[in-house]
């Protein structure tokens, strides 16, 4: 017992080497088809107004609700990327055997939404210096990455991250440790994890550890959301992604 137990924390701390990964499945794993607060299409293709990218900021169910309630997204769903195994499930990718972080894939229409204020929730959201962990939860599932194979996207977040590291820094906290990389396939995560905070029954459970510091303006930074809307995510109230509504924010 003692030994399964290690060799499985052995894991968790650092990022498994490839060749010791999760052999995984060919095939996806089942899950829902639509959103269960927007009630758009989890899979849909994406229209030209519309761009993707995958956000990782520990625990997967928390993270999905702060980007749903944005207005100008289209839909969000959770998943595992970053890692080697292919089509994974949950369970697997809480072992740290997988490689995998924990991800919310976001698609918004860039015409009501920049990709700068999802930059914005994303480094206010959580704590970017935990390393492989976010407050409570730790391992290798729960580092924070951005993922986008857009190039003009990935200068975006390079350049969000330096400036970020900066405030930080004045702000006396520690390296950001995310990873910014493209190339990183998106696994679905299984149905009841999708959309979990606003499932029935579900565990008003959110592990996010925000540093309190808000993202200035980057260079190229874009703005599309009026100031007044971040009112709505205040990170002096602890697990205030858990308090707010389900419902998307108003705009008005
Ligand atoms: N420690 C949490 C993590 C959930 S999250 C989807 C739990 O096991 O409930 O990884």
């Amino acid at each position: 017992m003692f030994g399964l137990f290690s060799g499985q924390a052995a894991n968790k701390s650092s990022l498994i080497a490839p060749e010791a990964a999760l052999p995984g499945r060919p095939s996806p794993i089942p899950t829902a088809e639509r959103h269960v607060v927007l009630g758009t299409a989890l899979k849909a293709p994406l229209s030209t107004s519309q761009q993707e990218a995958l956000f990782a900021c520990g625990c997967f169910w928390g993270a999905e609700k702060g980007f749903w309630r944005l207005p100008g997204v289209v839909s969000t769903a959770v998943g595992y990327a970053g890692g080697y195994t292919p089509n994974p499930s949950y369970e697997e990718v809480c072992s740290g055997r997988t490689g995998h972080t924990e991800v919310v894939r976001v698609v918004w229409d860039r015409n009501a939404i920049d990709f700068s204020d999802l930059l914005k929730l994303f480094w206010e959201c959580h704590d970017p210096t935990q390393g492989m962990g976010q407050g409570n939860d730790r391992g290798s599932q729960y580092r924070s990455a951005i993922y986008t194979d857009e190039p003009a996207l990935l200068a975006q977040a390079q350049a969000s991250r330096d400036h970020y590291q900066r405030q930080l820094s004045e702000a006396g906290l520690g390296a950001i440790t995310t990873e910014i990389a493209s190339n990183k396939p998106f696994y679905f995560a299984e149905t009841h994890h999708q959309q979990y905070l606003a499932r029935p029954g579900a565990r008003p459970y959110c592990s996010a550890q925000p540093s309190g510091v808000s993202l200035g303006n980057f260079a190229g930074a874009a703005y599309k959301l009026p100031a007044a809307l971040w009112g709505h995510y205040d990170w002096e109230i602890s697990h205030c992604i858990l308090r707010g509504d389900n419902a998307p924010i108003p705009l008005a």
